[in-house]
């Protein structure tokens, strides 16, 4: 809002906005503190940069009561600097796949070529049932997106040897250095493919490259000549709740070496999905939790909330543990 038009509004009603802002991060609070986005409940944040500006795609959580997750969209918000972010609301909605009968699960937007990449999971229709993954394309960041092949790119039967038939969700895109555009997805199961240079067809064999404890939730990112699997993993003899486990590379095709758990478990949520950025010179890893309460609605399986925290690399490539808080990174990384 431009200062000229503050003008136009008595003095209390300005200081009823300035309140609300206020309100809306808890108060003392810094503001881009740990949930950052709290106008509604969000989870499996995947970033994007695009110049100076970060943008962040999340799945919708509209559950009410027990409801496991009730998610019929994806949202998008923006950031300059890591602690205002601004909301652009919905992007596109699970119904615009017309083969996808619900679930507006894990995505991740990439930009190639001018454009801009919606890899999205839902459940696919009868015709071919399972959980399946989606493409679709828009010119611009904040969408609105349209699907880019009318049909799955993935749909579970593509992927015989799996054990269930929602192993096919969660995708993460990454493209190399030398252009090509890889798609890597899972539950149980992890999988990853080359895309052709159309990035609606899958290119030649999709190889399994499940690491330990893999549940879902896979971010394929890259820095220097190291490529990263971090992944929400479930290591059942031990644990109740996923928490983030990650392996590394130095090819796309494996072998993976497994470097163990990054976070522990998220507070108030089996799940947690990490999502990768650098921006600004800086590594970030977001996240998601159940610790946010809008009105009388808690926080829950099915209302989650994103989270950000600081992500710092040892000199050997492997990644530091990352501790969830509240301050998030409105505080400076932590010192060794
Ligand atoms: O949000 C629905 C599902 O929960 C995602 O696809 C998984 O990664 C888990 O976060």
């Amino acid at each position: 809002m431009p200062f000229s038009s503050l003008l136009k509004f008595p003095p209390i009603m300005l200081a009823l906005s300035l309140f609300a802002v206020s309100a809306a991060h808890g108060g003392a609070e810094a503001e881009g503190s740990n949930p950052i986005l709290r106008d509604t409940f969000t989870a499996d944040p995947a970033p994007l940069v695009v110049g100076n500006r970060l943008y962040l795609y999340v799945g919708h959580d509209e559950a009410r009561g027990n409801e496991m997750f009730t998610m019929r969209e994806w949202l998008v918000y923006s950031t300059t600097d890591m602690k205002r972010w601004r909301k652009h609301g919905a992007i596109m909605n699970v119904k615009d796949f017309t083969w996808a009968k619900a679930d507006a699960w894990a995505s991740q937007v990439i930009r190639k070529n001018g454009r801009y990449w919606l890899y999205a999971a839902v459940e696919h229709d009868d015709s071919r049932p399972g959980k399946a993954i989606g493409v679709a394309v828009s010119d611009s960041p904040t969408g609105p997106f349209v699907d880019a092949r009318g049909s799955a790119l993935i749909a579970n039967q593509d992927t015989p040897k799996g054990t269930h038939s929602w192993e096919d969700i969660d995708p993460t895109v990454l493209t190399d250095d030398d252009g090509t555009t890889w798609i890597a997805w899972g539950n149980r199961q992890a999988y990853i493919a080359r895309l052709k240079p159309n990035m609606t067809e899958i290119d030649g064999p999709i190889k399994e490259i499940t690491p330990p404890h893999f549940e879902e939730g896979p971010w394929l990112h890259k820095r220097g000549k190291l490529y990263y699997l971090t992944y929400a993993s479930l290591d059942r003899a031990t644990h109740s709740d996923e928490r983030v486990s990650y392996a590394t590379a130095t090819s796309l095709d494996g072998p993976w070496t497994y470097r163990g758990e990054l976070t522990g478990s998220a507070v108030n949520s089996f799940t947690i999905h990490p999502g990768i950025a650098k921006f600004r010179g800086k590594w970030y890893i977001f996240l998601h939790n159940g610790a946010l309460t809008i009105g009388d609605l808690k926080g829950a399986l099915g209302r989650r909330s994103v989270t950000v925290e600081h992500l710092r690399y040892n000199s050997d490539g492997t990644l530091k543990p990352v501790v969830q808080t509240t301050a998030g990174v409105t505080q400076p990384p932590p010192k060794d």
